[in-house]
């Protein structure tokens, strides 16, 4: 790891420093969605609590969190617009829905920090869920539609666009695991449902350039790392190997050759798609151990689960391996684009691990800068403590916490510490001290 002569680890000039939200898990008075009909239902999300008040930002409460994250020093912030706000009938659309996005953007440009905007984030209006949802290839059309709506309605404002976040976690958690809306427990359903969200990328990438030919258009890619867990075990290296391939590189080659392979599609070559990103969006959280598993054909017989004895984040979420981000970039720095971390985050309740987390993952994109991956900017999940989809609000990721009786805010010590990185530009030899002395003057992998 290269290091300044005082031993820091200082990020290049115009680095983007921010956070991420989306839509639903911190705006509050929801619209009528899936998401919003399916909360409803009592015993669907962690002690059945909903995103009715979430943080409030649609009651005004943004100006808070804007308010800190400028103190912090962020010069970005990923945020999502809601489908079913906007067009909460198909074919009409709410000006008053658009008049308050507006004015969150422009309280954001007021504050010198500068929107990414995310089209969708999980959350289908009502009416399109009727309508079969993502399963539906006319959803593709409908989201062409809606997102040129959004850029001609908000694009004075905003030229730096995700299209939609995780297409792989949508797939498998709402059509494979039936954790999430609607509920499913189908293979095939799960990658038609995500070959459609990369169709509708493509579309979205195109029409946003028609109307801006300047914007930056990408995606966030969710990456997880994979490895065997018995290294030398050819069954176990193969386990790995297909979970990357199924999870990882199933999303992230058709946007750069256009193919849809197996099993998205028989190697169908979709025009639109061939090299449908300006930059490459990475949210990164954890890895995975795979073992080969002769007991579990439906799961293609390997078994993953995170490392035992590792570093852990909190009961269930897996281990902290800030390795995996370098690793990650690496790969993606193949790519040739720009590239942004457009989430990485810890859920951390008492934020007792998220200043270590936070260190010790801006460092691994530090070795990734030095080895000359151009990584752009962070947006760590998230500003504030929010709605964590099924957890609720039993998994706080915010770098400012959150209140949730009262809706008071306090920044946290991980989020001072990032205020502290983002005005000096660099990770002091002090901070890689208090936080994660092992990376003092040693390679982060
Ligand atoms: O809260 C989510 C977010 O909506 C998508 N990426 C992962 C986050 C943490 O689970």
């Amino acid at each position: 790891m290269t290091l300044t002569e005082n031993g820091s680890l200082r990020f290049p000039e115009g680095f983007l420093w921010g956070a991420a939200t989306a839509a639903h898990q911190v705006e509050g008075q929801p619209a009528d969605s899936d998401w919003w009909a399916w909360e409803q239902i009592p015993g669907k999300t962690r002690d059945s609590a909903t995103a009715e008040r979430a943080c409030e930002w649609w009651a005004g409460r943004y100006v808070e969190d804007l308010d800190l994250a400028k103190a912090m020093g962020h010069n970005a912030l990923r945020l999502s617009v809601d489908w079913a706000r906007i067009e909460p009938r198909e074919g009409q659309w709410d000006q008053t829905a658009i008049a308050r996005y507006r004015e969150i953007l422009g309280a954001l440009r007021q504050r010198g920090i500068e929107p990414m905007v995310t089209l969708f984030h999980f959350v289908s209006p009502s009416w399109l869920a009727q309508k079969g949802g993502w399963l539906n290839e006319s959803t593709v059309r409908l989201f062409e539609r809606f997102t040129t709506h959004v850029v001609d309605a908000l694009g004075d404002l905003v030229d730096f666009w995700c299209t939609i976040n995780e297409p792989n976690v949508y797939g498998t958690y709402s059509y494979l695991l039936g954790a999430w809306p609607p509920e499913r427990h189908d293979l095939l359903s799960t990658f038609r449902v995500i070959r459609h969200q990369l169709v509708a990328h493509a579309m979205a990438y195109r029409a946003i350039h028609r109307l801006q030919p300047r914007a930056r258009v990408g995606l966030a890619q969710h990456l997880r790392v994979f490895d065997p867990y018995r290294p030398r075990c050819a069954f176990d290296r193969w386990g790995a190997w297909l979970q990357d391939l199924l999870f990882n590189e199933l999303v992230l080659s058709p946007p750069v050759d256009g193919v849809l392979r197996p099993p998205l599609a028989m190697n169908v070559k979709v025009p639109e798609l061939v090299d449908s990103q300006d930059y490459v969006g990475l949210n990164y959280y954890s890895r995975d151990m795979v073992t080969f598993d002769a007991r579990q054909p439906g799961m293609l017989f390997t078994r993953r689960f995170a490392k035992p004895g590792a570093e852990f984040s909190m009961d269930g979420w897996g281990e902290v391996y800030p390795q995996g981000m370098y690793r990650l970039l690496k790969r993606l720095g193949a790519y040739g684009k720009p590239i942004y971390v457009t989430e990485t985050g810890i859920p951390d309740n008492d934020d007792s691990k998220r200043s270590r987390f936070l260190v010790t993952h801006l460092a691994a994109i530090h070795r990734a800068l030095t080895d000359g991956v151009p990584v752009r900017g962070l947006y760590f999940w998230s500003l504030v403590d929010n709605f964590e989809w099924k957890e609720s609000y039993t998994a706080r990721f915010g770098l400012i916490g959150l209140d949730v009786e009262t809706g008071k805010r306090t920044l946290h010590d991980s989020g001072q510490l990032y205020g502290e990185i983002i005005r000096g530009g660099e990770l002091t030899v002090n901070m890689l001290e208090r936080h994660a002395p092992e990376l003092i003057g040693k390679a982060v992998a």
